[in-house]
């Protein structure tokens, strides 16, 4: 069995970060005895400018036919990009783990939380109207998505430590959070081993710089969890760490949470391990809907070799190391085989 993967490396780091997560995820599905095939696609700023769209139809196509995608970060175009994906392939989930890892300087110890953010509405509508001497942007939340989001997320908190914070600003927007809050109670009822607690959003993005550690699966709205992603990223070491999943009932996209960062493009310094644990995330996600043992097996050599290799020192200038991007999948293809043997042994 082959599986198809579409590859959008993006712009500014992303053709320097998105070879690395390739050639790791390789080594290990070579080693588990899977074959992924790799297409690579043009999106953002670059295919704007050479080839007149963002997104190019094949690109759009391609994505709807790959058995998962695994995207880089896209300069000034991502509304035109990831937003416009999240919403034609309905990838109604972001999922945005931060974990405290081994050798990376973070500002707490012992944080492992998972943001579940919706990701089809609210503001990322995109329905923004000029009048005037004034602009509107329209937020929208519908019922249909809330129930569905807060059910993918009491879901996975029952597979965790059973608790849910649900991040609104329901004292100010009775309405629309309002009606995002009152959908995850309900979704609640549906799990009664699971606690929950609201939270409003200032008070959420005070809670995670002062007790990260209290929070195990936070559940928000579009724009709200765009925003705390990044804050509990630092929290955990930096967006350099921070891996990310868009997921539908059908389809997956894989991305890191960072952006292009084009003022450290092409020096090879850019750091890929967001985008190698967000492959191993599509490959564990991948396992899963395929039934398929070896994609996960991969998924946990990927995943752990990240973990020992930042244990190790192998890092980044932004993490204090001084590895070249390009060092760090040899490094970790070697660990990979460590891994593999040992396991063998
Ligand atoms: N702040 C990190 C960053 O620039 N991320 C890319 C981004 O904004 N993507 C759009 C999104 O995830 O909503």
């Amino acid at each position: 069995m082959m599986y198809k993967i579409a590859v959008l490396e993006g712009d500014g780091i992303g053709p320097e970060i998105i070879p690395v997560a390739v050639s790791v995820v390789t080594k290990a599905t070579e080693l588990t005895g899977v074959t992924l095939e790799f297409e690579r696609y043009p999106a953002g700023d670059r295919a704007l400018e050479e080839l007149g769209e963002a997104l190019p139809r094949e690109t759009l196509e391609a994505v709807g036919t790959a058995d998962a995608t695994l995207k880089g970060p896209v300069g000034e175009t991502a509304k035109d990009v990831i937003v416009r994906l999240r919403q034609v392939y309905d990838l109604y989930v972001n999922l945005r783990p931060a974990k405290t890892m081994p050798g990376v300087k973070a500002l707490a110890s012992n944080v492992d939380v998972v943001i579940v953010r919706e990701n089809t509405e609210d503001l990322y509508k995109g329905y923004e109207f000029e009048l005037p001497g004034a602009a509107i942007a329209l937020k929208v939340v519908t019922e249909v998505a809330s129930m569905r989001i807060a059910e993918f997320a009491f879901n996975l908190a029952e597979r965790r430590r059973k608790h849910v914070t649900i991040v609104h600003k329901g004292n100010v927007l009775p309405v629309t959070d309002g009606l995002f809050a009152r959908c995850a109670h309900r979704s609640s009822s549906n799990h009664p081993d699971v606690a929950y607690r609201d939270m409003y959003v200032d008070a959420a993005a005070m809670a995670i710089v002062r007790n990260p550690e209290s929070f195990d699966v936070i559940l928000t709205s579009n724009l709200y969890g765009d925003i705390l992603s990044d804050e509990l990223a630092q929290v955990v070491g930096g967006l350099g760490v921070a891996p990310a999943a868009n997921i539908g009932d059908e389809r997956g996209l894989f991305e890191p949470v960072h952006g292009s960062a084009p003022d450290i493009a092409g020096r090879d310094i850019a750091n890929p391990y967001a985008t190698v644990l967000s492959a191993a995330m599509m490959l564990d996600w991948l396992g899963d809907g395929k039934n398929d043992e070896r994609l996960s097996k991969a998924s946990m050599l990927v995943e752990k070799s990240a973990v020992i290799a930042l244990e190790r020192g192998v890092k980044t200038p932004d993490l204090g190391g001084h590895h070249r991007t390009s060092q760090i999948s040899k490094e970790l293809e070697a660990i990979i085989d460590e891994l593999w043997t040992r396991g063998r042994d």
